[in-house]
């Protein structure tokens, strides 16, 4: 079996030893142009190239769990696209949410601005009712981050293309529940995979339904945004501000407006990390079931886009 590795910005030698380890059996090696054909790719942001080329993979392996990028490429019809599935990022995407929800509802940057002042300052509680959480996109990412913010007593809503339901978290689906998905929603989290329905989702039209003094958290891709109207509703006050992960273009350019914005909280791409090991240990199972002809979790639909 031959595996071929084709992953942008990634440090090469240190996947190849642990997929050696993983696949004792098989050829792996870093894909060149004009390689023999592989069987299986393990994959970020290849080339169109590499898929002219590689016409007769079973499948390939994204080591992320957003295929937007990949699903840009013309790729086999025969070669089924397998996303990742948690593999750690779940936890880490909760962490990354709770934390700039808990900073922004527990004011800690109004606290920290007070005490580098040297001033020693007293804030009433606000309260936690005060600010339900909307969470568009309930699939793995979503439904772990949902659970975590339950944990701290926030009320949660949910929005997904199917309807859901799930304990302690008010589910809406489909465009049509929406707007009173928005209407019930203080601090917004996105966590929808980039595709034509999705792409500029978060605008002034849906931004300006939030509840008033509302806070977003994108954490999916830059390309939901719009970033002028974020921008807009900032200044109007109709947003207190914003937590970004992801941007339109990344890293973010030196002369954008979003670096320096009082409101604005800004992180490079980092929310929900691929972590080597696990993803290895995750393709590995997903591979020797597909070589079996079991199904696995997984399989993007081309037609919905993720
Ligand atoms: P999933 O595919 O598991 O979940 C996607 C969710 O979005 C599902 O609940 C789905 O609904 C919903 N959805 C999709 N399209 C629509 C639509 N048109 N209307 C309403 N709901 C919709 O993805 P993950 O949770 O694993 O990942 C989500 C995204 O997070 C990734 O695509 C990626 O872009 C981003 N990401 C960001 C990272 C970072 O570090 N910043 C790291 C990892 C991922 P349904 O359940 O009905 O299908
Ligand atoms: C992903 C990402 O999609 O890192 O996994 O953004």
């Amino acid at each position: 079996m031959r595996i071929t590795f084709c992953c942008a910005d990634t440090d090469a030698p240190a996947w190849l030893d642990a997929l050696r380890v993983a696949f004792p059996q098989a050829h792996v090696s870093v894909w060149q142009d004009g390689d023999a054909p592989a069987d299986y790719a393990v994959v970020w942001a290849p080339p169109q190239m590499f898929f002219d080329q590689q016409t007769g993979l079973k499948a390939v392996f994204n080591i992320g769990a957003g295929v937007d990028a990949l699903l840009e490429k013309r790729i086999s019809p025969h070669t089924r696209i397998v996303r990742l599935d948690d593999a750690g990022m779940a936890v880490q995407m909760a962490e990354y949410v709770c934390h700039a929800l808990i900073r922004h509802t527990r004011e800690f940057d109004i606290h920290s601005a007070h005490m580098q002042a040297g001033q020693w300052t007293f804030r009433e509680p606000l309260p936690r009712a005060s600010f339900p959480v909307g969470i568009l996109g309930m699939g793995v990412l979503g439904s772990r981050v949902a659970k975590a913010v339950a944990h701290f007593e926030f009320p949660v809503h949910g929005w997904s293309r199917s309807p859901k339901s799930k304990d302690g978290v008010r589910c809406f689906s489909g465009t049509n529940e929406l707007p009173e998905f928005l209407a019930s929603t203080r601090v917004l989290v996105n966590l929808l995979p980039l595709t034509p329905e999705t792409e500029n989702i978060l605008n002034r039209t849906t931004l300006s339904q939030l509840q008033p003094g509302a806070y977003v958290i994108n954490v999916a891709r830059g390309r939901h945004l719009v970033e002028d109207d974020l921008l807009h509703l900032l200044a109007s006050g109709h947003l207190a501000g914003a937590t970004l992960d992801v941007f339109r273009t990344e890293p973010l350019p030196a002369a954008h407006p979003f670096w320096n914005h009082p409101k604005i909280t800004l992180t490079p791409h980092t929310a929900a990390q691929t972590l080597r090991d696990v993803t290895i240990a995750q393709i590995a199972r997903k591979l020797a079931a597909l070589e079996q002809s079991q199904a696995i979790e997984g399989i993007v639909d081309v037609h919905k886009g993720y």
